[in-house]
């Protein structure tokens, strides 16, 4: 774990460094809206999306300067989705990353601008040429990226998730598992398939990639039930126990603790078992999956 640890602290670093590159402070009268996004993006986070387009492309060689854009856009993404999720209209959350959310340090317009313009931003940096030389490769990448963070990704999730709180009956473990794999499991699932995408892979191993991916973006969710359920504020650095009180899709509320922590070991497992073709290349993303259980926050 300790070879883990320095290699997401590492991650993290660089992804932060770069992140407030591409987010500078404005002068300008638009001022506040860059503001509000340095503040959501630079508020910590474990950045495991980003970490996870690095070990994918450290795999199949990819030139770092690429993992770094794709990493950063990942990021973006992510970070739009917890400003937006957090909002009255939403979630309604006073707090993420152990601060006041985005519209509570600023204000409701202000966090959706910051949202909208981290969405495009991301978009706007896979796209171009940084991202990678070769116009295929981008336009393969930006679509990836769309479809994951979209309606069939991770937006459809959110619609699915809000659904079941007004719903009369409650969801099915086939359609929270659906859910899920949207919600979390699309811009997971982008992460690890993101090496295999800029070397151009479209074989087992980007298949295997997916596989994994979709193990562990199961196992991360129900991990976040369960932190939900038995974690608390301070650790968390967000509010615990909303998710069952709010009458939301949870793998918990359905199987209980104790079968839903058996059911993410072993999805861990299966996970492990999906890297064999990579034998001691994919080492980190075998500890990630463990990680991702183990976690406190
Ligand atoms: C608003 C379009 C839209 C989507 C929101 C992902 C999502 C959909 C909402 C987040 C709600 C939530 C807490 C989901 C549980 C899983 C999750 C994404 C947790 C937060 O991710 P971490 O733990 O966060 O990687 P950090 O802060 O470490 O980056």
């Amino acid at each position: 774990m300790i070879r883990l640890k320095n290699a997401l602290e590492k991650c993290a670093l660089e992804t932060t460094e770069a992140l407030e590159k591409y987010v500078p402070e404005s002068k300008d009268v638009d001022s506040l809206v860059y503001e509000a996004m340095r503040y959501s993006l630079l508020a910590g986070g474990k950045r495991l999306r980003p970490f996870l387009v690095f070990l994918s492309s450290d795999i199949f060689e990819v030139p770092r300067y690429q993992a770094l854009a794709c990493a950063v856009a990942i990021e973006m993404v992510h970070t739009y989705s917890l400003i937006h999720d957090d909002l009255p209209s939403m979630d309604n959350d006073d707090l993420r990353r152990g601060r006041p959310t985005c519209h509570k340090e600023f204000d409701e317009a202000t966090a959706i601008l910051a949202g909208d313009a981290l969405l495009t931003m991301a978009f706007q940096i896979v796209s171009s040429k940084e991202s990678h030389p070769d116009g295929e490769i981008r336009s393969a990448i930006t679509q990836e990226l769309a479809i994951a963070a979209g309606a069939a990704g991770m937006v459809g999730g959110q619609a699915m998730d809000l659904a079941a709180e007004t719903s009369e009956r409650s969801f099915d473990l086939d359609t929270i598992v659906r859910l899920q794999s949207r919600k979390t499991g699309a811009l997971i699932r982008f992460s690890c398939e993101a090496g295999a995408i800029l070397a151009g892979d479209n074989g087992i191993k980007r298949t295997a990639l997916r596989c994994y991916a979709d193990d562990i973006g199961l196992a991360f969710q129900i991990a976040d039930d369960l932190l939900d359920y038995e974690g608390d504020e301070s650790t968390l650095g967000k509010a615990a126990g909303k998710d069952i009180a709010a009458g939301k899709a949870t793998f918990v509320g359905l199987l209980g603790p104790e079968i839903a922590r058996e059911k993410a070991e072993n999805l861990v497992s299966s996970a492990i078992a999906r890297l064999d073709i990579f034998d001691h290349k994919a080492e980190l993303l075998r500890e990630v999956a463990r990680y991702i259980i183990e976690r406190k926050n």
